[in-house]
C-alpha cells in the first residue's frame, strides 16, 4: 500500500524541475538535507553510479595522462599571482583563515580549481622539452561560492567530482591540438552516457579567466535549457609566464611552456540522469546501472523450483561478470517492479512456474518497456545483446531529440518564439557589443560559435544587419 501511495505521487517528467528533485531522493542518488546550503550527501546508490561514471572517464584519460592528487588548500600568495584569474574568481573563494584560535600567517584558499596549487609544482618538474608534453588529472573536490540559485549535481559550492586535467606543451600549437583531443575525448565520454553533446568556442567575454580561448560542451536538458558539462581552455602561456614554467629546448635555450586545462564535474550525472529518466524514474545505460540486472521469482505455492531456476540465472549472469541480483523478498511483485524501475535497472528478469515449463523466463527491458520471453539456454547471450541496444536506443533517442530542437532563426523574434523548446543557430557579426545586445535582449545565453561549422557562412546578424561571419548557439542556460 506504501508503494502504491508513492507510485501516484511521483511527479511526471513534464514538471522537470519537481521531477527531478524527486528522483534524488526516491531514486536515493543524493540527501539535500546536509545543513549548509549547495552541499549535499551522496547516497550509496548514487555513489555507485558516480563510480561507474567516473571509470569511464578514467580509463579515456589514463590511455595518455597520468592521474596525480594536490593539495585541497592553496596559499594566497600562490592564488594573488595571475591577475584575470583572480578577477575571475575572487567572489568565490573560500578562505580559511585559522588554526584552531590562531590567525595564520598565510591565509589558504580552498581550491576552487586548482591552477594555481598545480603550476607552482610544474615550475620544478618541467626543466627540458624532453619532459613535454606533459598530461596530469586529478578527481578532486573543489569549492566556489556560487550566488546563483544552487542545485544538486548542477550548481554545488562544493563540487564533490571535479576531474581536471592540466597538460604543458613546447608550443602554442601543441596546446591548440590538445584543447581538440580534450573534446573529443569528453564527446566519447559522453557517448559513452548515452548523451550527445554540442562543442562550441565561447565568446570571449565567456572564457574561463586567464585563457586564450575556451570550447565548451552543452547537453540539451529536458526542459529545453543547455548545461555546461565540460569545458578545455587554452591557456597560452600566460600561466607560464605568472609560474616562470620554462623548458631547455634542444639548442639549449630556455622557452616558456604552453598550457591547457580541462574539466567535467557531477553534472555529467545530472545531465545522465535528466536525459534518459522517464515518469517511472531512473532508467539508466547498462555500463552504468549499479545493478544491471534483477530476478523477480514468480511464486504461487511451492517456490522452490522457481527459487532454483532463479538462483541458476544469477549465477550464469554473475559469472559473466554481469551485475544481478534475485529480489526474492515479500513484497508483491509489482512493487518490486516499482521499485527496480524507479532505480534505472536496465532489465528485469522474471520467472514463474508457467516460464519454466518452457525452460524459458520474461525479459523486460527498462527503457522501452518491451517484453520478450527468452530461453533460459542462451539467457547470458541474450542479455549481453540488450545491453549493446539499449545503450544505442537511448543515445539515438537522445540525438534525435537534440537535432529536433536546434532551430536555425534569422530575427531576434524567431528566437525569441524558439527559445523555450530548445537551441537556436543565429548568424553573428562577431562583435561583442551585439552579441551583448542580443543576450540582454532575447534574455538568454550565447554557447558559443558551433566547432567545425562550415567556413561560408552568409547571412545578417539580427542585430547590426551587418554580414555575419559565424553563427552562434543561442539558448536559456542553467
Ligand atoms: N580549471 C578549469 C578546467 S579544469 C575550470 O575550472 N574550468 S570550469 O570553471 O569551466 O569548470 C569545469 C566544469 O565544471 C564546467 O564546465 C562545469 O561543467 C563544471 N562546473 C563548474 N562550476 C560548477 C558548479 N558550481 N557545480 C557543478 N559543476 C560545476
Ligand atoms: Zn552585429
Amino acid at each position: 500500500m506504501a508503494e502504491q501511495e508513492k507510485e501516484a505521487s511521483f511527479p511526471a517528467k513534464e514538471n522537470f524541475s519537481e521531477w527531478y528533485n524527486e528522483l534524488l531522493r526516491t531514486a536515493e542518488i543524493m540527501d539535500v538535507r546536509y545543513p549548509v546550503k549547495g552541499l549535499y550527501v551522496w547516497h550509496p546508490f548514487g555513489f555507485s553510479i558516480r563510480k561507474n561514471v567516473y571509470a569511464i572517464i578514467r580509463e579515456l584519460l589514463d590511455k595518455d595522462h597520468q592521474e596525480t592528487l594536490f593539495p585541497l588548500l592553496i596559499p594566497e600568495h600562490e592564488f594573488m599571482k595571475e591577475a584575470e584569474h583572480i578577477k575571475g574568481f575572487e567572489e568565490e573563494v573560500y578562505w580559511v583563515t585559522h588554526g584552531g584560535t590562531n590567525p595564520l600567517d598565510v591565509k589558504l584558499a580552498l581550491r576552487p580549481t586548482s591552477e594555481t596549487a598545480i603550476y607552482p609544482m610544474y615550475k620544478l618538474w618541467v626543466r627540458s622539452h624532453a619532459d613535454l608534453p606533459l598530461k596530469l588529472y586529478q578527481i578532486v573536490n573543489t569549492f566556489r561560492y556560487e550566488t546563483k540559485h544552487t542545485r544538486p549535481l548542477i550548481r554545488l559550492r562544493e563540487i564533490t567530482s571535479f576531474k581536471e586535467a592540466h597538460t604543458v606543451h613546447a608550443t602554442w600549437d601543441d596546446a591548440a591540438a590538445q584543447v581538440d583531443e580534450a573534446i573529443r575525448i569528453y564527446i566519447e565520454f559522453y557517448r559513452q552516457l548515452g548523451i550527445p553533446v554540442l562543442p562550441s568556442k565561447r565568446p570571449d567575454w565567456d572564457k574561463f579567466p586567464g585563457a586564450d580561448y575556451t570550447i565548451a560542451v552543452d547537453a540539451l536538458m529536458p526542459d529545453g535549457k543547455t548545461l555546461q558539462v565540460g569545458t578545455a581552455h587554452h591557456l597560452g602561456d600566460s600561466f607560464a609566464k605568472t609560474f616562470d614554467i620554462t623548458y631547455e629546448d634542444p639548442e639549449g635555450e630556455q622557452i616558456l611552456a604552453h598550457q591547457t586545462c580541462y574539466g567535467i564535474s557531477e553534472r555529467s550525472i545530472a545531465s545522465m540522469i535528466s536525459i534518459h529518466g522517464d515518469d517511472k524514474g531512473l532508467v539508466l545505460p547498462p555500463q552504468i546501472a549499479p545493478i544491471q540486472v534483477v530476478i523477480i521469482p514468480i511464486i504461487f505455492k511451492d517456490g522452490t523450483e522457481v527459487l532454483e531456476a532463479c538462483e541458476n540465472v544469477r549465477s550464469t549472469l554473475g559469472s559473466a561478470g554481469i551485475r544481478v541480483k534475485i529480489d526474492d523478498g515479500d513484497n508483491r511483485p509489482g512493487a518490486k517492479y516499482y521499485k527496480w524501475e524507479m532505480k534505472g535497472v536496465p532489465i528485469r528478469i522474471e520467472i514463474g512456474p508457467r516460464d519454466l515449463k518452457n525452460n524459458a523466463a520474461m525479459v523486460v527491458r527498462r527503457d522501452t518497456g518491451n517484453k520478450e520471453q527468452i530461453p533460459l539456454d542462451n539467457i547470458k547471450n541474450e542479455i549481453l545483446e540488450r545491453f549493446d541496444n539499449i545503450h544505442a536506443d537511448l543515445l539515438a533517442k537522445a540525438e534525435d531529440e537534440v537535432q529536433s530542437r536546434i532551430f536555425d532563426c534569422e530575427t531576434l523574434d524567431e528566437v525569441r518564439e524558439k527559445l523555450p523548446q530548445g537551441i537556436a543557430r543565429v548568424h553573428w557579426c562577431g562583435v561583442k557589443e551585439c552579441g551583448l545586445k542580443l543576450e540582454e535582449d532575447i534574455g538568454a545565453g550565447i554557447l558559443g560559435i558551433p566547432t567545425g561549422q562550415d567556413e561560408n557562412v552568409t547571412g545578417k546578424c539580427p542585430v547590426c544587419g551587418a554580414d555575419a561571419t559565424t553563427r552562434v548557439y543561442v539558448a536559456r542556460t542553467y
